[in-house]
C-alpha cells in the first residue's frame, strides 16, 4: 500500500515539475490574480501626450505633426505592437465572385481576393464586400471577423475560407455581431476579412500567416521590435483599404475601421497608423486596446502576454507586472487617431476589459483633439448605462457582457452619420 502511495506521489510530483518547466521555458510566469477593486489600483502617472520626450511642451499643431506624433507612433511600434512593413511586397486584387442581387435584391455582394504574392497559390486574404445599390460611391464599415466571412450572415453565396479554422464554423453563426441588412439600409457598405486569413490566432512561432513573407534571408521569427499578430491584423486592414481605394463604388475617404475585442485592438492600431481611415471604432477592446495599461485593472500586460504571447512584439514583455515602466499608455494610441473621429464602447459586465480605463483613455487623449482644433470628450465622468456621448470623440457603456450587439452598431451608425454624411 505504501509503495502504491509512493508511486502515485512520485507521478504527481513529476507532472507538477514538468508543468513548471514548461511554463518557465516559455517565459510564462504565474500571473497575480486580476484586480477588480478601484481602491487597489496602483498609483500611476500617465505620460503627457503633449510633452515631448525631451521634456518640452508641444507648442502648437505643427510640432505635434512633426515631432510628437512620430515619437508616440514609434513608442507603440518599438515597445508594443511591433514595426510592420509599411506596404506589401506584392499586392494583387481579383474579383472572385459578384452578385448584383444579394440580400433579396437589396445589395451587391462581391468577394475580392487580395494576393500577397505573385504566385496566386501563395498568401492571400478574401475581402467580403456588401454594397447598397446607390448611384454614388458609398462610405464603408471595414472590420475583421473571428470565424470566417461565411459566418457573418447566412448567405450561401459566401465562400468558406480554407485558412485555419473557418471551415469548422456554420454559415451565419456570428450574425448577431453583424447586422448586415441594417448597415446596408442606412446607406453604408460593409467590408470584412477573416482574421485567420492574415494570421491564425495561436502561438506557432510565426510560421503561418503573413509574417514569413517579410523575413530577411535566414530570419525565422520577428525581431523583438517587429510585429506580432495584432500588428499583422492591423496591416491586413490597411491592405483591405488599399483594395477599397480602387473600387469605384466605394468612397475610400469615408471608411470606418471597426473591431470587437482583440480585433478592436487591431482596429485602433490600424487607425492610429493609417490616416486614410476616416473614423475609428473600438468595441470592448480592453487591455492592449483602449484601456489604460497602468491601471492594471482586470486584464494586465502580464496576463495578456502570458495568455497570448504572439499578439504583441517581444519587447512588450518587459512591461509584464511592470506597467509603471511603460513610456506610453493607451490614451496616446487614441491621440494618434486625432483629429479624426474615434468611438470607444464598453460593456458593464466586461470588467476584464476595464470599462473605466477605456473611458479614461478618451478623456486623457482629449487635449490633443483640442490642440488640433476639435472638441475632445464632452464629459469628465463616465456616462450612465446606455447613455451615449457623441462628438468627435464618442463613448457608451451598455449593460451586459463582452460582445458587439445591435445596440452598439446602432450607436456606430449614428456616429458615422454624424461625421460622414
Ligand atoms: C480575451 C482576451 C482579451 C480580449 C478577448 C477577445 O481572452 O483576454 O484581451 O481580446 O479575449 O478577443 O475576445
Amino acid at each position: 500500500m505504501f509503495k502504491c502511495f509512493y508511486n502515485k506521489f512520485a507521478a504527481w510530483y513529476l507532472v507538477v515539475v514538468l508543468l513548471l518547466c514548461l511554463f518557465t521555458v516559455n517565459g510564462y510566469t504565474q500571473q497575480p490574480e486580476a484586480n477588480y477593486d478601484e481602491t487597489r489600483i496602483p498609483a500611476y502617472t500617465l505620460p503627457d501626450p503633449l510633452v515631448l520626450q525631451s521634456g518640452k511642451l508641444v507648442t502648437g499643431e505643427p510640432q505635434w505633426w512633426k515631432e510628437r506624433r512620430p515619437e508616440i507612433l514609434s513608442l507603440f511600434e518599438m515597445e508594443m505592437y511591433g514595426r510592420a512593413p509599411s506596404t506589401a511586397t506584392y499586392l494583387g486584387f481579383s474579383v472572385a465572385t459578384q452578385d448584383t442581387n444579394a440580400l433579396n435584391g437589396k445589395a451587391i455582394r462581391k468577394e475580392i481576393t487580395v494576393h500577397f504574392t505573385k504566385d496566386k497559390q501563395g498568401a492571400s486574404m478574401s475581402v467580403l464586400l456588401y454594397l447598397p445599390k446607390l448611384n454614388t460611391p458609398v462610405p464603408v464599415f471595414l472590420g475583421l471577423n473571428f470565424r470566417g466571412n461565411h459566418t457573418i450572415i447566412d448567405d450561401p453565396g459566401i465562400s468558406v475560407s480554407a485558412h485555419w479554422k473557418a471551415a469548422e464554423h456554420r454559415r451565419g453563426e456570428d450574425s448577431l455581431s453583424w447586422p448586415v441588412e441594417r448597415i446596408i439600409e442606412n446607406g453604408y457598405g460593409l467590408a470584412t476579412v477573416y482574421y485567420g486569413d492574415i494570421d491564425p490566432d495561436f502561438d506557432d512561432g510565426f510560421l503561418n500567416g503573413i509574417h514569413p513573407l517579410f523575413f530577411r534571408e535566414g530570419q525565422t521569427k520577428p525581431d523583438p521590435d517587429e510585429w506580432g499578430s495584432i500588428g499583422a491584423w492591423a496591416w491586413g486592414l490597411s491592405r483591405a483599404l488599399d483594395y477599397l481605394v480602387t473600387d469605384g463604388a466605394v468612397d475610400a475617404r469615408r471608411v470606418v475601421v471597426i473591431g470587437h475585442s482583440r480585433l478592436g485592438k487591431a482596429a485602433l492600431w490600424a487607425g492610429a497608423q493609417d490616416q486614410r481611415f476616416a473614423v475609428v471604432i473600438s468595441n470592448n477592446s480592453g487591455c492592449g486596446g483602449a484601456a489604460l495599461s497602468k491601471r492594471a485593472f482586470g486584464e494586465t500586460v502580464g496576463s495578456i502576454n502570458t495568455a497570448f504571447p504572439h499578439w504583441f512584439c517581444m519587447n512588450f514583455r518587459k512591461f509584464n507586472n511592470n506597467e509603471a515602466a511603460l513610456p506610453m499608455d493607451q490614451h496616446m494610441l487614441i491621440a494618434l487617431i486625432a483629429p479624426r473621429p474615434v468611438y470607444v464602447a464598453s460593456a458593464e459586465e466586461d470588467r476584464w476589459a476595464d470599462p473605466k480605463g477605456e473611458f479614461l483613455s478618451l478623456l486623457y487623449a482629449s487635449p490633443v483633439y483640442s490642440l488640433l482644433g476639435k472638441h475632445g470628450l464632452s464629459v469628465k465622468e463616465m456616462p450612465a448605462l446606455n447613455e451615449k456621448v457623441m462628438g468627435t470623440v464618442g463613448y457608451h457603456i451598455r449593460p451586459g457582457r463582452h460582445a458587439i450587439t445591435l445596440f452598439d452598431w446602432e450607436r456606430y451608425i449614428e456616429f458615422a452619420d454624424l461625421h460622414l454624411h
